[in-house]
This record gives structure tokens, sequence and C-alpha cells, in this order.
């Protein structure tokens, strides 16, 4: 069996990150992989020699018309969000199985304007919607998604049109009965019929293998009530009052100019964001559609400002200078008698033209842009900020004091080698790394 103790894991992180050899024994944990080692990634000891797809011989007429087979109680059932029944049913599917941190405390809530904004970009098909239900019930029991992405390494100047692969979830009784994999190589099935071979997913869990691993950082805007769920810890020599303070934030925005984003602004913004993602190795490109539809919200707007997704652009004079945006997220918080939710905004994407100028002052803009993130946030109920070390993001992270958190994620190609990447921590400490860029210029949900 694989050993998945933290130690282990983290020991083959660090040799993975720092391009050093498996032993014999972390060697075995691939040939556990008893799924993954039959798919095209790369395997954990791989050294990769160059850049490109890993199997590029099929054609759409070469996979088959007709879904992988299920075991006789189960049907594959493909989910209409369009008809809000069964946006409930994902719904209540993912409110009580989806992701939880690891002492079941927290999991992710996500909401019926969460999957209107998440799983309906430009270009989304039902199909890839796929679901499994017990034949007799017709209760939905498992779930995976894919969106369209086009995907760009900037080294190579490659594009590759790619999906976003989400929100897998499994009944917590139908666990480890190796659903997953038919539901991975289903998706992949249904994806690949229509000329696509490859995809971008992020997992906490380590997987052959990762192209970049960024760590979670966390910013306290409601320090008591984090501390009350549990979310925060005190800090020894510390006071409950010095801590709020320490996380207290003005209520009003420095940056000039700063105001919610609109439709008209989306050319601007798109321009500014193409020019910025130049820093980053791997970015996503969005069309003018996709740009509206991420950054406004799409049908979750159609009351006029999205619940889900914030962007504020900074404008004088007519011209955009720098934009942020973040999407919320609560988590249930499981088993408390006071609070039964934690309002969370996680980071999502940014830009400035300030990048042209000297480093100091680029980073100077960053920290007062965020700031600013965290001071709109908090009319949003938002209770702690998050970002990963992706981006430029350590550039500002101590400073505005997010601390690092125990969570790290993973990031997947699936069908494709590339160079690996910095998530903007050092392999080794898991230090966040403030001095240098990451490569990682690409956002998932
Ligand atoms: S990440 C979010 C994942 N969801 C959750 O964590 C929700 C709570 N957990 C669950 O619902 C279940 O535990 C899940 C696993 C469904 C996660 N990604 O059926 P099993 C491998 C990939 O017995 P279960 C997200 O949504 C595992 O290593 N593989 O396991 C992105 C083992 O394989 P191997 C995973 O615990 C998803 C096998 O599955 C994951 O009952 C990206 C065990 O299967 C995981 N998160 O169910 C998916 N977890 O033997 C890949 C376990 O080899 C997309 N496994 O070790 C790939 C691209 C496809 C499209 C390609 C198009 C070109």
């Amino acid at each position: 069996m694989a050993d998945n103790t933290p130690k282990a894991i983290e020991e083959l992180l660090k040799r993975l990150t720092a391009g050093e050899p498996l032993d014999e024994q972390q060697q075995k944990q691939m040939k556990d992989y008893k799924f993954w080692k039959t798919q095209p990634v790369p395997s954990l000891d791989e050294k990769i020699e160059s850049e490109g797809p890993i199997d590029s011989s099929k054609t759409p007429d070469d996979i088959p018309d007709t879904p992988l087979p299920l075991i006789s109680e189960f049907e594959w059932s493909t989910i209409d969000i369009t008809a809000n029944s069964e946006l409930e049913e994902l719904y209540q599917l993912l409110y009580e199985h989806y992701v939880e941190d690891k002492d079941s405390t927290f999991r992710f809530k996500y909401s019926h304007d969460f999957f209107k904004w998440a799983l309906k970009p430009p270009g989304w098909k039902k199909v890839w919607h796929a679901g499994v239900r017990v034949k007799a019930t017709g209760k939905l029991v498992a779930f995976i998604s894919a969106v369209p992405v086009t995907l760009k390494l900037n080294k190579s100047g490659k594009l590759i049109p790619s999906v976003e692969i989400n929100f897998l979830c499994i009944h917590k009784k139908l666990r480890a009965k190796r659903l997953a994999p038919v539901l991975i190589k289903e998706i992949t099935r249904r994806v690949n019929k229509d000329d696509i071979w490859q995809a971008l997913y992020t997992v906490g869990a380590v997987l052959p293998s990762p192209i970049a691993t960024c760590r979670y950082t966390h910013r306290p805007l409601n320090w008591s009530k984090l501390y009350d769920v549990g979310f925060s810890h005190l800090p020894p020599k510390q006071t409950k009052a010095s801590m709020v303070a320490r996380y207290s934030l003005a209520n009003v925005t420095k940056t000039e100019g700063l105001r919610l984003m609109r439709e008209e602004d989306v050319d601007q913004v798109l321009e500014l964001l193409n020019e910025y993602q130049k820093r980053f190795d791997i970015v996503q490109v969005f069309t003018k559609e996709e740009a509206a539809h991420w950054f406004l919200g799409g049908e979750s707007a159609a009351n006029g400002q999205s619940p889900v997704i914030k962007t504020y652009v900074v404008e004088q004079g007519g011209k955009i200078t720098d934009f942020f945006s973040y999407y919320l997220l609560p988590f249930t918080v499981l088993n408390d008698v006071n609070h039964d939710e934690l309002g969370i905004a996680y980071l999502y994407y940014y830009a400035t033209d300030s990048y042209k100028k000297e480093e100091s002052v680029y980073k100077k803009r960053l920290q007062q842009l965020i700031g600013d993130a965290l001071v709109t946030a908090k009319q949003f109920n938002v209770d702690v900020f998050n970002c990963l070390t992706s981006q430029d993001n350590p550039y500002f992270i101590k400073d505005l004091k997010f601390g690092s958190g125990d969570g790290y994620l993973n990031y997947y190609l699936f069908n494709y080698k590339v160079w690996p990447l910095h998530g903007g921590i050092d392999p080794t400490t898991k230090e966040v790394e403030d001095y240098k860029t990451s490569g990682v210029g690409v956002v998932l949900l």
C-alpha cells in the first residue's frame, strides 16, 4: 500500500519539486496508483525532457459513442442545471458530500448562483455535467464536470484547448469502491468526443504528477468569529484583543478611482489582463465573452450584481489601470451551536499596469490594491480572505498579514507534459517566497 501519511507525502513532494530521484519505497507508491498509472499523466519519478502532449494518436472517431458501463444498480444521468430541480439535486449532493477540511469541521458550501457562474461559461455543454443516479430511486449519488478553457504556456507560446475538471463528488456511502476512476474516464470520453484532449485540474492530494504545488494563505477579517469556530487559534503570548487589533482594517479603500466593474469595462480589463499575464508560465486565455462571464458573473448576475464574483477596476480619466476580483464561497460550519456558516473570499484574477515600473513601486501598488480588496470584502460578510501562493501573491502575502495555512493545492495537466512550475513556496521548507513571481497564472475555482 502507498504510504500516505502526511510525513511520507511531504517527503515525496520535497523530492519531486527538488527534482530528486525517488527511493525504492517511493517508487512502489507509483505502482500503487492503480488507476492513475493507466492514464496519460507523467509518473511521479519522471524527469520531464520535453513539453507537449503525451498521447496525440486519437481522433474523436476512435472514441466510443456510448458511456462506460456502470454496475447494474446505477445509471448515468446528464444533469440539466438549467432546470431548478436538477440544480437543487446537485446543490444537495455537494452540500452533504463535498470537500471537507481534515477534521471535518468545515465543508464547502456552493450555491445555485455559484453553479450558474462556475458551470455555464461561454461554450459550456450540458453533456459535460455528468451524474450517476441510483436506478431504483433516481437519487443523485455522484457527479463530475468539465468546462472549456484555453490555456497558454508563455515560454513556448503554445495554446492548449482544454477543459477544467471540477466538482468530482461521490456520496459518502459509495466511497472507496473505485467509482471515481469510472467518472473520470467517462468525462474524458465525453470531452474527447469534442476533440479536446487536455484537462487542467487541482486536487489537495498528491497524484501522478503535479505541475506545481501552491500553498493556501488566510487573512482573517473577523478574527473573533474565526477563533470561535476553531478556524484560528490564539498564539502564545497574545490576547484575543491583541489579535482583533492586529487584523483590524480601515473602513474605506485607499485607491483613487476604485469602483465595481461594469459591462463597458470588459475590453480594457481584458487588454490589461492579457499584458499582465505574460509574467506567468501558465495562464488562461480569455475571449471577450469569457472575460465578461468570469468577471461579471454571467447568469448569476441576472438581478444586477453577482453574489458570487466581485470585480473592481481602477479608472483614471477613462483609462483602466488596475483591476482585482475575488469570489465568495462560504464554508458550512459543522457541529457548532453558535455559527452555521463562515464567509470566505478567494482571490481570483487581478492585473495592474504598474508592473512596468520598478519592482518596489509595483509591489507597493499590489499591496494597496489587494489591501483594498480586503476592505471591500467586509461588506459581503467575509470572515476570512484566502489566497494561494500563485500569481504574484507572494509579493503581498506577508505585508497584508495573510498567514500560511496547512493546506496545499496541487495543479495537474491531463495528457500534457510541462516543465515543473514554481508554486510560490520554497520546495523544501514550504515557506512563501516573497522575492520572486510564481509561474502559475491560472486560477481554478
Ligand atoms: S477535486 C475535488 C474532489 N472531491 C472531493 O474531495 C469531495 C469529497 N470526496 C469525494 O467525493 C471522493 O472521495 C472522491 C474520490 C470522488 C474525491 N482526483 O472511487 P474511489 C483516485 C483524482 O475508490 P473515492 C476535483 O473535483 C485515487 O487516487 N483522482 O475513491 C478535481 C484512486 O486512484 P489510484 C482521485 O474516495 C477532480 C481512485 O481515485 C481523487 O470513493 C479531477 C479511488 O477511487 C481526486 N480528487 O472517491 C479528476 N480522489 O488507485 C481528474 C481519489 O490510481 C480529472 N482519486 O490511486 C482528469 C482529467 C479528465 C478529463 C480529461 C479530458 C481530456
